[in-house]
């Protein structure tokens, strides 16, 4: 299944071949260590040749960001994120589900097939990247969690450590840091739970060893370093709101048209070039995932 491709494109017109080339090498030599145990890779392309959408490098992928579990400056992660231990990790499953309990990372997505999604990024900041993830699809290990019917929402939360996370100390937020999706939202195709980046082991600053990628959503509902997955029949808090409720709703859906209190959201900047361009609906996967919220006020429902 080609999940989230633009039907006309093909892989080699998106990404330049010598680094797709290179990427399948990497992925061919590093077998089970990209797989955490599982299968093959399948690439995955979600670009648009028209925007020339062009892969953020590596470099920048997981030197710029944020992850203020290791200080507020965009390098800071990539600079202090070596305190994190991300093996062993376990990772609690509770509430309404058939099969709560600890699992250990590697067995949660044992046998599971790790795909190469290649997604954009889209920060509330209004900056922006291109970024070739390795993951399994959330939807996976949902299903083999088995929710109960009164599972509606699912919360995320994240590591509290502040042997492992010194930013902790400062209260910037509230710790741990905790986001959350709706059941249909989790088990969208698109929805990543994602365990490497350019076919490498994820990196610590970039949400070791689990984080999640839901593309059409700004950045902060992509939680990094997941330790609690929570099945819930209500809707749970997350940290933005809770910290900023004016400025951060629950959905979080990139829109347009929807500015920040305190900027415009009407475009972006790609990190690394220098005009600003045209930020899209959904961030460009409108026509995947618009149906979810057929009905609902975006302006209100932010
Ligand atoms: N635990 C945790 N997860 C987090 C954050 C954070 O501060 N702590 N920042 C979020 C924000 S605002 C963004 S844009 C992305 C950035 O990470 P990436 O560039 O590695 O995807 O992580 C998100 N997940
Ligand atoms: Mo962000």
């Amino acid at each position: 299944m080609l999940i989230g491709r633009s039907p006309d494109i093909a892989p080699s017109e998106i990404t330049e071949e010598s680094v797709y080339l290179r990427r399948r090498e990497f992925l061919a030599a590093l077998g089970a260590g990209v797989a955490l145990s599982a299968g093959v890779t399948t690439p995955v392309h979600a670009l648009d040749r028209t925007r020339q959408d062009k892969l953020t490098p590596y470099d920048t992928v997981t030197g710029y960001n944020n992850f203020y579990e290791f200080g507020t400056g965009k390098d800071d992660p990539a600079r202090n994120a070596h305190t994190l231990r991300p093996r062993p990790w376990s990772v609690v499953v509770e509430g309404e589900v058939e099969k709560p309990g600890p699992y250990d990372v590697d067995d949660l997505l044992r046998g599971m097939t790790v795909e190469e999604r290649v997604y954009r990024h889209r920060c509330v900041e209004a900056w922006s990247m291109v970024v070739p993830w390795n993951g399994v699809p959330l939807r996976s290990v949902v299903d083999r969690l088995r929710p109960t019917s009164k599972a509606k929402y699912i919360e995320f939360i994240t590591l509290q450590d502040t042997e492992q996370m010194p930013g902790q100390r400062r209260a910037i937020l509230r710790w741990p840091y905790t986001e959350g999706l709706r059941m249909d939202e989790a088990r969208h195709p698109l929805t990543l739970l994602v365990t490497g980046v350019y076919g490498k082991t994820l990196p610590n600053q970039n949400g070791a060893p689990i984080r999640l990628v839901i593309p059409w959503k700004y950045g902060f509902k992509g939680g990094k370093s997941i330790v609690r997955i929570r099945f819930r029949e209500t809707q749970p808090m997350n940290s933005w709101r809770r910290s900023a409720p004016n400025e951060y709703g629950f959905y979080a859906n990139v829109n347009p048209d929807v500015d920040h209190p305190r900027w415009s959201q009407a475009t972006e900047r790609r990190v690394g070039t220098f005009f600003k361009r045209k930020t899209l609906p959904f961030n460009g996967y409108a026509d995947q995932v618009a149906s979810m919220y057929a009905g609902m006020d975006l302006k209100a429902n932010y």
